[in-house]
């Protein structure tokens, strides 16, 4: 058995997180041999709900669950934390402007990345799922000078496994036959996922597919547009899918995958994405770290899309830095 590592999950009393918290427990994200110390963050109007949550994961006994703390204070959130998955953050509410959420998020993550920044663990892993996820996490990466840049991702995984479910759906082939898919930009309806590269039981998946008019019309605004539909489906927005995705995201990064995955992480200037900025990538994780997929060919439809989504998160970082977070 492994030393026990404190995994902070902020917004623990939110639906994400009441879809990801027993996993964790149950060792799904850090593997069956990793013991977990879990730190709930909340604000002090839901610490009582946090409290719930806290009860029924004492019920599950989970033998890999070592301790479970609640709080509303994010030094203490954060004190020792090894992974920090940052899923609670202020959502649009009717009448409010994007400057008010900017705002609003912008005071949350600097709080956060502030408190990360003097308490975490060196080796700390940060995951965003709260949105504006690239952004926040830019926020939080911006106020924590000490950690290094690479530590800090947001979460695209969730339409990277969406991407790999609409070809599995179009092919007949199992996910598992599905590798290369990459999505890249911002998590928005501005992201652009790509087959480009992708294989279905390693033969090209457009050859697979032989339906451009699917690939330019149906695939990418399906995968786009994934997260309103199930709103409409569901009434409420993605929870348990969303959840599955955060536990892959660090389950790959700190115990390797053997396909490419989907992160939004700080660019290196790769791709021509501008250096610093949090934009999602195709990358390769091993032994803890990850790699952006280096010298891909980018033909003009891909750069289309990659530059438009990168323009828009430009966009959103000037907003932020005008507005002194950043
Ligand atoms: P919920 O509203 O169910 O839960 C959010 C929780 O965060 C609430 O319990 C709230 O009290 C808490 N919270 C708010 N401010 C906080 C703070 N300063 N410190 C600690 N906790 C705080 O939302 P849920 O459905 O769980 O979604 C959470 C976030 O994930 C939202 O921002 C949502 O937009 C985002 N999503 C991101 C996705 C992605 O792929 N990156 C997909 C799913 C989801 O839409």
């Amino acid at each position: 058995t492994n030393s026990p590592v404190t995994v902070t999950v902020t917004g623990a009393s939110g639906q994400i997180s009441y879809g990801m918290l027993f996993r964790i427990a149950a060792g799904a994200m850090l593997g069956h041999d990793t013991p977990v110390r879990l730190r709930l963050l909340e604000i002090p109007a839901a610490i009582r709900s946090a409290e719930g949550v806290a009860m029924e994961l004492d019920d599950g006994a989970y033998p890999l669950l070592s301790s479970i703390d609640i709080t509303d204070d994010p030094r203490t959130a954060f004190d020792g934390s090894g992974v920090a998955l940052l899923v609670g953050a202020r959502p649009r509410t009717k009448g409010m402007e994007r400057a008010d959420l900017l705002a609003a998020n912008g005071a949350i993550f600097t709080e956060h990345g502030t408190a990360i920044n003097a308490v975490a663990a060196a080796d700390v892993k940060v995951l965003v799922v709260g949105n504006p996820a690239n952004t926040n996490a830019f926020i939080a990466m911006s106020n924590a000078p000490d950690v290094p840049r690479s530590r800090f991702t947001a979460l695209t995984r969730l339409d990277h496994n969406r991407a790999i479910a609409q070809l599995s759906r179009k092919t007949g082939a199992p996910a598992a036959d599905i590798a290369k898919v990459a999505v890249w930009g911002n998590h928005s309806a501005t992201q652009y996922p790509d087959l480009f590269h992708a294989t279905v039981a390693g033969r090209p998946a457009l050859d697979v597919v032989n339906d451009e008019a699917w690939l330019t019309d149906d695939f990418i605004s399906t995968v786009q547009q994934r997260g309103t539909a199930i709103i409409a489906a569901r009434g409420s927005s993605s929870a348990a899918s969303a959840a599955s995705a955060a536990i892959d995201h660090i389950h790959d990064w700190t115990l390797g995958a053997p396909d490419w995955v989907s992160m939004a992480v700080c660019s290196d200037g790769s791709y021509g994405v501008p250096d610093g900025l949090i934009s999602s990538f195709p990358v390769t994780c091993e032994a803890g770290d990850y790699t952006i997929v280096p010298d891909l060919e980018i033909g003009d439809f891909s750069r289309t899309r990659i530059d438009a989504s990168v323009r828009e998160l430009v966009d959103e970082r000037a907003a932020v830095v005008e507005l002194g977070f950043a």
